[in-house]
């Protein structure tokens, strides 16, 4: 069998050392990476030009992740290696025919690929493979706190168990803080493409199997299906006590953000760029302080803006919104976190201190506890001496 190397954007970059980089086993597996590994060797490789503060465009800040979905960092490699061990044929003869498909005219041609390729997750250890690889990559990004969303109809609709699929991401995450030191949470996103009925009947099974989810998403296709098709669901969700967000305002209006708000309840957006077309709500979204988990190589990518130095997340920042910084669906967009990062500060000019702010953001919007928050800010407040 091919063996996997963890992906294009996999542990091989400068900074990182060489025992994640080179591990290579006969197996799918993902390379290890010690707690902090990364970020304490690669600020000390960076610092080695004393006196001199880090500019480089590849500069790792610790950031928590909110805005992820586990099925979209199935890299094309992972992809091939995952059919070969199930038996599955691909409708690509190779990587590069795979690669050929990955240009993207709006959210839906996106999806239709998306949804395709998860036919090679079949067992508990393919979803766990798949969490793990994510994981190794995210923790050489700076992601030190990820909240990260799985599709489960998605999977229950190709005749894969929720066991199956939620036991072989939880299993990963129950141990990614000691593993991989990423502290996580699962959030089980609903598809509002298909009916509030289906997303009921799931979440009853989530909470009757005690699934270990911090919260509900929803996402997919997103225009036709606004965020009060589901009102029954988060109220439900939060009647068990979960956490409630829903991407709003990616290619939909911003009547579905202020719907989420008003209807939902939700306790972040996802997306949410087009939230800059209406200046009250952006002074709502202000003074509320919600956050909005925005994702610009996913907007590049599925054309929701034109190219990145177009993108909102400037005049989203002056304004005074609280945005974080998220890589959406690495796998399919063009790369993870610290690729985003890297992108702004070199083609818009982020700078650093827009960037510590995102990553503040990022850390504050979480929903981990209080005392992991604060470890995480004191780590990117000492991240600048
Ligand atoms: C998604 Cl970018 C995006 N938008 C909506 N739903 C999604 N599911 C996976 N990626
Ligand atoms: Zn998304």
């Amino acid at each position: 069998m091919e063996t996997y190397d963890g992906g294009a954007g996999a542990p091989q970059a400068e900074g990182v050392p060489g025992d994640a980089a080179e591990a290579r086993t006969d197996e799918v597996r993902a390379d290890e990476v010690r707690p902090g590994q990364a970020s304490t060797e690669e600020a000390g490789a960076e610092g080695s030009t004393e006196g001199v503060r880090p500019t480089d465009a590849r500069t790792t800040l610790p950031v928590a992740e909110l805005h992820l979905h586990i099925e979209g960092t199935l890299e094309p490699e992972l992809i091939f290696a995952l059919a070969e061990r199930n038996g599955i044929t691909l409708p690509y003869a190779d990587l590069d025919e795979l690669r050929a498909r990955y240009e993207f005219t709006d959210l839906q041609s996106f999806l239709d690929l998306y949804y395709a390729n998860m036919a090679v997750l079949q067992t508990e250890q393919d979803f766990a493979d798949m969490t793990r690889a994510y994981l190794a990559r995210a923790a050489t990004a700076g992601v030190r706190h990820a909240e990260i969303m799985m599709d489960p109809q998605a999977h229950l609709s190709r005749g894969v168990s929720l066991a199956t699929c939620v036991n072989g991401v939880a299993s990963v995450l129950a141990t990614s803080q000691q593993e991989f030191g990423i502290s996580t949470l699962l959030i089980a996103a609903f598809l509002r493409d298909l009916s509030e009925d289906s997303a009921l009947e799931v979440l009853e099974q989530l909470l009757a199997m005690d699934a270990p989810i911090a919260g509900i998403g929803l996402d997919s296709a997103e225009v036709g299906n606004p965020p009060s098709k589901f009102q029954r669901l988060f109220a439900r969700a939060k009647e068990a006590g979960l956490r409630r967000i829903a991407h709003a305002g990616e290619e939909g209006p911003t009547a579905y953000i202020i719907e989420a708000l008003d209807v939902l309840g939700v306790e972040r957006i996802d997306h949410g760029i087009r939230c800059m077309e209406d200046t009250d709500l952006v002074e709502r979204l202000v003074h509320e302080l919600m956050p909005l988990t925005v994702c610009p190589l996913s907007n590049v990518r599925l054309r929701a803006v034109d190219t990145l130095a177009e993108h909102p997340l400037p005049a989203m920042l002056a304004a005074g919104l609280n945005v974080s910084v998220n890589s959406d669906d690495p796998a399919y967009f063009g790369g993870y976190v610290d690729d985003n990062f890297a992108r702004l500060r070199s083609e818009i000019g982020l700078s650093d201190f827009d960037c510590v702010r995102l990553a503040a953001n990022s850390i504050r919007s979480s929903f981990a506890d209080e005392d992991r928050k604060t470890e995480l800010l004191a780590e990117l407040a000492a991240s600048g001496r």
